[in-house]
């Protein structure tokens, strides 16, 4: 399988989140990029790639054009107000407040954009972003072009980020981005699998009310888990999207097989729906010792996933999210990679 690979994704390094009431040190480091490129040539999954450029137009098929805007600049006007440190918000918009009136300021701006607090601007994130974008419609041109199946090592993830707000470790949705490339290529149907540990809200949110592109993820139970807010089971879509939308909630401490059986219904989901493409959101911080996270795979789970994910028979690209057990991701990513190798 070929890998499309970036090192720009280096230029993203934020310094300290915001958890549990301090600032800790981020997560999400490019020294999990590197492990897992690092892993693929271990295993010689196959040839590395770069992107190609793509420049804005597919990303503002996806996400709104001020959001963008506001992401290129957000950095030079954050330095400007004096700060030499990552930008985090710290206020937003709830329930009943102006959430239809923009704030001038950088502060207010930050606030506007995201939904939390753990995802920090830095000097070197628009171009990392910008580059992830690049990584994933680099596999989704070689997937539509015939591939049987693509890896876009993606850094910074996406599935967090919505059409108009940031967040999650996310800035822009990689995954929405190449299935929108997808349907603008000719694809009629597009399916969405997200087997990262949390909910992919922005993914959700973008594709909502269509019926053109099906999202299935299985995640943290929003009762216990970010994000929270979103991804509960009676959400099924919206207008021409009603019934187009899947999640598989599940309680922390979940392990393989309750997994793996939810794994199996969205994967029947997704057949009966009879997309032409398939994007995976893959993440692998459903890990037993993953830092962040509350559910029980093994090192051995991850290529069965690969093998059943296979099994779909679909033109796939794979899109790299989360994992924060950093000795470990590239061990468990390229297990998926390998076990639908075999299977493929
Ligand atoms: N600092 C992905 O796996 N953690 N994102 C909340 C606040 C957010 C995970 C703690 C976890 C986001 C792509
Ligand atoms: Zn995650």
């Amino acid at each position: 399988m070929l890998t499309v690979y970036s090192d720009d994704h280096r230029l993203h390094d934020g310094k300290v989140e915001f958890e549990g009431g301090k600032l800790v040190p981020c997560y999400e480091m490019p020294r999990r990029a590197d492990l897992v490129l690092a892993r693929t040539r271990e295993q010689a999954i196959g040839e590395v790639i770069e992107p190609e450029d793509f420049g804005l137009a597919p990303i503002l098929r996806v996400h709104e054009a001020g959001f963008v805007e506001f992401l290129k600049g957000a950095w030079d006007r954050w330095i400007a107000t004096g700060r030499d440190f990552d930008a985090l918000p710290f206020a937003w918009a709830v329930r009943g407040m102006r959430a239809d009136r923009i704030p001038e300021s950088i502060d207010g701006q930050l606030g506007y954009y995201s939904f939390d607090a753990g995802t920090p601007i830095t000097a070197g994130t628009w171009q990392a972003v910008a580059s992830s974008v690049n990584v994933a419609l680099t596999g989704q041109r070689r997937v539509a072009a015939g591939a049987r199946a693509v890896f876009s090592l993606c850094r910074p993830p996406g599935h967090h980020a919505a059409a108009g707000y940031y967040g999650g470790y996310c800035f822009l949705n990689n995954a929405a981005i190449a299935a929108q490339a997808f349907r603008d290529g000719g694809a009629e149907r597009v399916a969405i699998l997200d087997v990262d540990y949390h909910h992919g809200n922005g993914t959700q949110s973008i594709f909502y009310d269509r019926g053109d592109v099906f999202f299935a993820s299985l995640h943290g139970h929003p009762l216990d888990e970010y994000p929270f807010f979103l991804g509960y089971e009676d959400e099924t879509g919206q207008g021409a999207g009603e019934g187009c939308n899947a999640n598989f909630p599940l309680r922390w401490g979940t392990g393989f097989e309750l997994w793996s059986e939810a794994l199996d219904a969205a994967c029947r989901r997704i057949a009966a729906y009879g997309a032409d493409a398939l994007v995976v959101s893959l993440g692998v911080d459903t890990y037993k010792d993953d830092p962040i996270s509350r559910f029980r795979l093994e090192q051995a789970d991850y290529p069965v996933i690969g093998r059943r994910i296979a099994g779909l028979g679909l033109p796939t690209l794979f899109v790299m999210e989360g994992g924060y057990a950093v000795e470990e991701i590239g061990i468990n990513a390229v297990g998926v990679l390998s076990g639908f190798e075999a299977a493929a």
